[in-house]
C-alpha cells in the first residue's frame, strides 16, 4: 500500500525541499485546516447539533445567515487569532476586518475567507465549502487596516477551499501546482490523495443558473446557446450541464474532471459586476484553477490581474478548462 503523507508531512516537504513555504505560512495553513475539520465536524452534525437553519442576523452583502455561517466565521477565527502568524483577517461574514487583538502577537499574514460557501444548500444536505486566500501585509511596522487586503489576486501567497460533501476534502496551492488532502475521519488527518492536479483544456460540461438566461449578455447567451445545439451546432459535440449552487462543489468537479463555470454580470443588478466576490472567492478559486492548467477571466480580463478597491466588491466569474474560459472571453472582445 502506497505510503500515506499527511497533510503536516506535506507542508513541512513544501518547507524544507522546495523552500516554498516559511514555517510561518506552514503555521497557518495548518492552522486552518484544523479550523476546517472542526467546521466539517459542525456540518455533519446537521440537525443533530441544531446548527441548521438561519440566525437572526445579516451579512455585508444584505444576505440572511445561516447559523452554520456565523458558527464557521467563529471557529476559523478562534483557530486563527492566536497563533502569531496572522496581523488580521476578512471574511465575507465580517463588515470590516478582524485584527488581531494585542494580548496575541502579530504576524506577516492577511487571512481572508467566505467560512461557509453555499449556504443555501446547508439545509438540504447539498456540499459546501470553505473557502480561503492568504495574503502578506505591506512591509513597515505601522498597524495594519483594511486598504493593506486589497491586492490584485496575483498577490496571493496561499489559497485553497475545503469541500464538506461525501468525503471532507482540503484543495491547497502554495503555487507550486494543486494538492487534494482527504480527511480521515478515523485518525482525524488530511492524507494527501491527489498532487499536481490538472485540469483537461477541452470539456463537455458547463455550470451556470440557466434561470437567469434572460439577464444574460449577448456573448454568454451566444456560447452557452451553442452548448446547447449540440452535435448539430457550431460546437459538433454534446455539451453536459451541471448547477450545484456551491462554488467550491462545482470548482471541485472541474477540478477533478473539467468543466467550465460561469457567473457572469446580468441585468438583474447591473450597477453589481456580478453575484461572487472578488477577494475571497474569484481570487483563491481563480488562482486554484491556473495552478491546474486552467483560465479565470471576468470575461474582459484576467481576474488575478483586477486591482481591487473594496474588500468586498464582486466580479463576474468565468473559470475552467483553458479553451472553453478562452473562447467564451473572446466572446466578450467581439460581440
Ligand atoms: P445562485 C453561494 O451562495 C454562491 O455564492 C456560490 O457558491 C454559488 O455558485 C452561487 O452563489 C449560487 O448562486 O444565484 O445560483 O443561487
Amino acid at each position: 500500500m502506497a505510503q500515506r503523507i499527511s497533510l503536516t508531512r506535506y507542508l513541512v516537504e513544501q518547507q524544507r525541499i522546495d523552500g516554498l513555504i516559511p514555517a510561518q505560512l506552514r503555521l497557518l495553513l495548518e492552522v486552518v485546516a484544523r479550523a476546517c475539520k472542526g467546521i466539517s465536524q459542525a456540518v455533519n452534525k446537521g440537525a443533530l447539533g441544531g446548527v441548521l437553519g438561519t440566525a437572526e442576523s445579516e451579512n455585508i452583502q444584505g444576505e440572511i445567515q445561516k447559523k452554520l455561517d456565523i458558527i464557521a466565521n467563529e471557529v476559523l477565527i478562534e483557530a486563527n487569532e492566536w497563533g502569531g502568524h496572522l496581523a488580521a483577517m476578512a471574511s465575507e461574514e465580517m463588515d470590516g476586518i478582524y485584527v488581531v487583538p494585542n494580548r496575541y502577537p502579530q504576524g506577516e499574514y492577511l487571512l481572508l475567507f467566505d467560512p461557509l460557501d453555499g449556504s443555501s444548500n446547508i439545509d438540504v444536505n447539498v456540499s459546501i465549502g470553505t473557502i480561503f486566500s492568504v495574503l502578506k501585509k505591506p512591509e513597515g511596522d505601522r498597524g495594519v487596516e483594511a486598504g493593506d487586503f486589497l491586492q490584485a489576486g496575483h498577490q496571493q501567497v496561499a489559497a485553497g477551499y475545503c469541500v464538506y460533501g461525501p468525503q471532507t476534502t482540503l484543495v491547497l496551492t502554495v503555487g507550486d501546482g494543486v494538492a487534494m488532502f482527504t480527511l480521515d475521519r478515523e485518525q482525524g488527518s488530511f492524507v494527501l490523495t491527489q498532487e499536481n492536479v490538472r485540469i483537461p483544456e477541452d470539456t463537455k460540461e458547463f455550470a451556470i443558473n440557466m434561470s437567469n438566461m434572460r439577464h444574460w449578455d449577448a456573448p454568454i447567451k451566444r456560447y452557452v446557446d451553442e452548448c446547447l445545439q449540440g452535435v448539430e451546432g457550431p460546437r459538433g459535440k454534446d455539451f453536459n450541464m451541471r448547477w450545484i449552487a456551491s462554488m467550491v462543489a462545482d470548482v471541485h468537479r472541474i477540478l477533478t474532471r473539467g468543466g467550465i463555470f460561469m457567473y457572469p454580470w446580468d441585468k438583474r443588478e447591473p450597477n453589481k459586476p456580478g453575484k461572487l466576490r472578488l477577494m475571497y472567492e474569484a481570487n483563491p478559486m481563480g488562482w486554484i484553477v491556473e495552478q491546474a492548467g486552467g483560465a479565470a477571466t471576468n470575461g474582459k480580463q484576467r481576474i488575478l490581474d483586477i486591482e481591487p478597491t473594496q474588500l468586498h466588491e464582486r466580479v463576474s466569474v468565468i473559470l475552467g478548462s483553458k479553451n472553453e474560459v478562452e473562447r467564451v472571453t473572446g466572446y466578450h472582445s467581439t460581440l
